[in-house]
């Protein structure tokens, strides 16, 4: 049956609605719009403290008042603490127009992420909901983001090529086992995958975040660049490799190689080039994080893995 004059005016307003409302998230966002970073702000709530997954690069025991990069935190916040916190934040700095859960761990790991996000989109329904994911439990998860009112995730995919991936990944805990090896990188890339276009699908505003590392994936960034490309993602982050765990011994990339990367997948995938690789309780303006001017006293944290 083909739709009367009403119901085509009525999906065209509502069509109309959803993307002016998206060009606004996108517009506000820090990380999403180079020109909104010196506007708006975000705040990292680090509510999630578990992992479910164990990345060759990734070490989260210290807090070190020195470091400033993703994974780290000074504190793990209570859903409720995050409320409180986000309440005088944004009185304070009422820029920040993001809220980010980012860690320290994987956010999908942690219920407190969703009890987190229930709290705060009560409370403030106008502040967009950003979280960042390694994507393992995405398709699982993604309708109760997607209730909760989540508008920009981020999915980190260092490859697309699970013989690739397998050397990035040392295990992963997957419905109550510890995988490891070909299956292990077989079960995370089916799954990013299947979330990243279910993402897409559902309207949110998806950004991935790519490690480059040398020697193990900086020849095949293009590949994801391509994959993404076709799935409709909105833009991708080539992250430079901070050597440490397990692969400490490897030189991270130059500015100049990370440049020249970026250059090549700017034809597929729009490149965001003013990541901070912040901590997972930054906030401010990104360039500017404001957790390292007002919390001197850090102390050593036990992070559950
Ligand atoms: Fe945070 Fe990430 Fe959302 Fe931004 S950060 S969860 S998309 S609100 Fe931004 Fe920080 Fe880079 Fe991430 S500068 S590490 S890209
Ligand atoms: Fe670390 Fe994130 Fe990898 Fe988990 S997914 S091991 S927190 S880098």
């Amino acid at each position: 049956m083909l739709p009367d004059e009403k119901n085509i005016k009525e999906y065209c307003t509502e069509s109309d609605t959803k993307d002016s409302e998206f060009k606004r998230i996108i517009a506000e966002h820090p990380c999403y719009d180079k020109n909104a970073q010196h506007k708006f702000g975000r705040i990292h709530l680090p509510v999630a403290p578990a992992c479910n997954v164990q990345c060759n690069f990734c070490v989260r025991e210290f807090d070190c008042v020195n470091e400033s990069r993703p994974g780290v935190t000074s504190k793990v916040l209570t859903p409720q603490e995050a409320l409180e916190k986000t309440r005088d934040v944004i009185k304070e700095h009422p820029f920040i127009k993001v809220i980010g859960i980012a860690g320290p761990g994987d956010p999908l790991a942690n219920d407190e992420t969703f009890e987190t996000f229930k709290l705060i989109g009560d409370e403030f329904p106008d502040l967009t909901l950003c979280m960042s994911t390694n994507g393992l439990y995405l398709p699982q998860k993604l309708p109760e983001l997607i209730r909760l009112g989540l508008s920009t995730l981020t999915v980190t995919v260092n490859a697309v090529d699970p013989k690739i991936m397998e050397k990035i990944y040392s295990h992963i805990i997957y419905d109550g086992k510890v995988h490891k090896g070909i299956e292990a990188a077989m079960i995370m890339h089916k799954n990013q995958m299947e979330g990243i276009k279910a993402a897409v699908d559902a309207g949110l505003a998806v950004k991935i975040n790519t490690v480059l590392i040398p020697t193990i994936n900086d020849d095949h960034i293009i590949d994801i660049a391509k994959q993404i490309k076709e799935m409709g993602v909105y833009i991708m982050n080539v992250m430079p490799l901070i050597s440490q765990g397990a692969f400490a011994h490897l030189t991270p990339p130059t500015a100049h190689e990370r440049s020249a990367i970026q250059k090549e997948c700017e034809p597929y995938v729009t490149q965001m080039k003013h990541c901070r690789q912040c901590r997972a309780d930054a906030y401010g303006l990104i360039g500017e994080d404001l957790s390292q001017v007002s919390d001197k006293r850090r102390k050593l944290i036990q992070i559950k893995t």
